[in-house]
């Protein structure tokens, strides 16, 4: 009975295993992904910093968990045991090793963290595009720099429409109302994030990254997008009553059709820059004219 018990056991941890490690999600530690290429060029890095951290803690958990159910297991009180078991104090070797051994693992964690975080958010200036995005209640501006054309987008009216899959793949059941951002593969390109209201945080879960959107502040990162498809893009800073709506996609294209979108924006006569005067509290130093006028009346 024990026998054929502990044999059910591991056939299904080996079988669960298998099956796991046979698979791409789990591989990424189930982060967003593709089997068929990297989103941009700092998802791998991304990922494997997220897998080999858990992984380096899950190690840690088993061996102390494992310590733990022993210590509870080898020194239970027994029938005939009335005596207290011997109180080790003191003991210099043992309190060094509960020093040096947290120590040596958190300084690992933050020595990858921060070469990870640093490689991720260090922006050189050397790219091929420029984007300006804008954060405003409760949508997003895209101006395109270098082509010097714009689009704007509204929020989904009925936030909860798009379906689980939307989250990270964008296109379908998203509604198209939503703002489009156009990204070029296999082109550097910066992100210049600007807010006209409120802090919002700009998140293509698919990047694996998000970053702040601060009035008064202009917050940068570059990537590389290198797999073409679409994707959803969301704000990730409660930012008031339509936040969950403040929803966009990211199409990323060929060089070719990143032109050709660019053209048709340039068509569609939206040239130019949707800047931040458009500020919803424009102007204070002319509203405070005009009320001194009128005081003066
Ligand atoms: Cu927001």
């Amino acid at each position: 009975m024990r026998a054929s018990l502990r044999a059910t056991v591991i056939a299904g941890a080996v079988a669960v295993l298998a099956s796991g490690c046979a698979t791409d999600t789990v591989k990424r530690g189930y982060m967003p992904g593709y089997a068929d290429g990297e989103v941009t060029n700092k998802t791998g890095e991304l990922t494997h910093f997220w897998v080999g951290s858990w992984t380096a803690l899950l190690v840690v958990g088993v061996i102390v968990w494992g310590l733990m159910l022993w210590c509870f297991a080898a020194y239970r009180k027994r029938r005939d045991d009335d005596q207290l078991p011997v109180q080790t104090r003191y003991h210099v070797p043992l309190e060094i090793m509960y020093v040096i051994v947290p120590l040596a693992m958190i300084l690992a964690l933050f020595y990858h963290s921060d070469k990870v975080v640093t490689d991720v958010t260090t922006v050189k200036g050397d790219a091929d595009v420029h984007i300006q995005v804008i954060g405003k209640q409760w949508s997003w501006d895209f101006n395109y720099l270098d082509d010097d054309v714009y689009d704007t987008g509204q929020h989904l009216i009925d936030p909860g429409s798009q379906t689980a899959a939307d989250e990270v793949d964008g296109a379908p059941g998203t509604s198209t109302a939503l703002p489009t951002l156009y990204l070029p593969q296999g082109e550097k390109v910066q992100f210049i994030l600007d807010s006209r209201d409120v802090v919002h945080s700009f998140w293509v879960p698919a990047f694996l990254f998000k970053l702040d959107v601060i009035p008064g502040h202009t917050n940068s990162f570059e990537i590389v997008p290198e797999r073409i498809g679409t994707y959803a893009g969301k704000c990730a800073e409660l930012c008031g009553e339509w936040h969950s709506g403040m929803l966009f996609n990211v199409k990323v294209v060929s060089p070719a059709d990143y032109q050709a979108h660019m053209d048709k924006l340039r068509e569609a006569g939206q040239t130019g820059e949707l800047g931040l005067d458009l500020n919803r509290q424009q102007h204070p130093q002319a509203v405070g004219a005009a009320n001194t006028e009128e005081a003066a009346d």
